[in-house]
């Protein structure tokens, strides 16, 4: 394999697909997805499913899919099937996880790596893409903050204030401390939005008892406030949350059992750094049979569909 002089800036590493090439240059409607859900966030098959599930409904939309993840040095934006399979089969441990603070040792690595939220924002906005879609971005964990602080803030945050992408999520996701993560989007200047409901989704089910900091009733409004935003240059990104479908959703006092008893087990486990959210969600999906597997991968389609009609809706405005 070529190797990549290791002065190459961000944008000369970028491979971009041709029909993502193409609708780029037509300015077209594209959404990113991301691939840390593939390779760390869902066990195999549900894993590969639902990252084809995505592209289809960002093409059901009228949008074009770009799937980002590293290989070879480069940042693939648009992923053939076969690369989406070799994400989604990788022994675990073999794919590593790359978000703003990994993106140098994952390109240098010269493997492969999947982007977490922070990493597909800086791929999306290097190739141009204002729109992305994953389940539940990273966030404040609980303990971050208080007596024994663990300052464990996810790095997607620190993207969001950073990078003018609009990004589409089922909200923050529901292991996290939500009101803090809330907080902490209002202090760094990013928007935080719920379509359709007066209540934060709480990812794994419709509502978290959060209210939202801003609600619009529906994608239309949601474009003009993206456009509106985007166009203000302030530099931060905008959070647009949509609930995950309800016949798949979690009753929130359910999910709430699973997840402390999940956050429980990690702290005496010792389960620390970016293997935190993994453990996380394999563990609750134990504890749910299942449940949180079904919610969670209904959601990122949801997502990828709300986050296809905003684009459509973003190239006409
Ligand atoms: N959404 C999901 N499952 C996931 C993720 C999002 O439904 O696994 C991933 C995203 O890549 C997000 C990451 O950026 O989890 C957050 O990891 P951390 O808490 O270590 O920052
Ligand atoms: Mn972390």
């Amino acid at each position: 394999m070529e190797r990549i002089p290791a002065e190459v800036p961000l944008r000369e590493r970028l491979r971009v697909a041709p029909e993502v090439a193409d609708a780029l240059l037509a300015g077209g409607p594209l959404v990113a997805l991301e691939s840390t859900l593939i390779s760390h966030g869902l066990p195999y098959p549900q894993n590969v499913a639902v990252a084809r599930a995505s592209e289809a409904a960002v093409r059901a939309s009228g949008a074009i899919p770009a799937t980002v993840a590293i290989h070879g040095g480069r940042i693939l934006v648009g992923l053939d099937d076969a690369a989406l399979e070799a994400l989604a089969t990788a022994p675990a441990g073999s794919v590593l996880k790359a978000a703003r603070p990994s993106l140098a040792g994952a390109l240098a690595s010269g493997g492969w790596a999947a982007t977490t939220v922070s990493a597909t924002m800086i791929a999306a906005y290097a190739a141009g893409i204002r729109v992305f879609a994953t389940g539940g971005i990273g966030g404040v964990h609980h303990g971050a903050f208080g007596s024994r602080a663990t300052l464990d803030v996810s790095s997607d945050l620190e993207e969001l204030a950073r990078t003018p992408v609009a990004v589409v999520c089922a909200g923050p996701k529901a292991i996290l401390d939500l009101p803090m993560t809330l907080e902490y989007l209002e202090t760094r200047g990013v928007p935080v939005v719920a379509i359709g409901q007066e209540e934060v989704p709480g990812f794994y089910s419709t509502s978290s008892g959060v209210p939202a900091p801003h609600v619009v009733p529906g994608v239309a409004e949601a474009t003009w406030l993206v456009a509106t935003h985007l166009g203000l240059g302030l530099g931060s990104g905008i959070l647009l949350c949509t609930p995950v479908p309800a016949a798949v959703a979690l009753p929130l006092a359910d999910a709430r059992v699973a997840i402390e008893r999940a956050l429980a087990e990690a702290d005496a486990a010792g389960v620390h750094g970016p293997a935190t959210t993994p453990w996380l969600l394999a563990r609750i999906a134990e504890l749910t049979n299942g449940a949180s597997i079904r919610a969670n991968t209904a959601l990122i389609e949801n997502d990828a569909r709300i986050a296809g009609l905003l684009a459509v809706a973003l190239a006409e405005a």
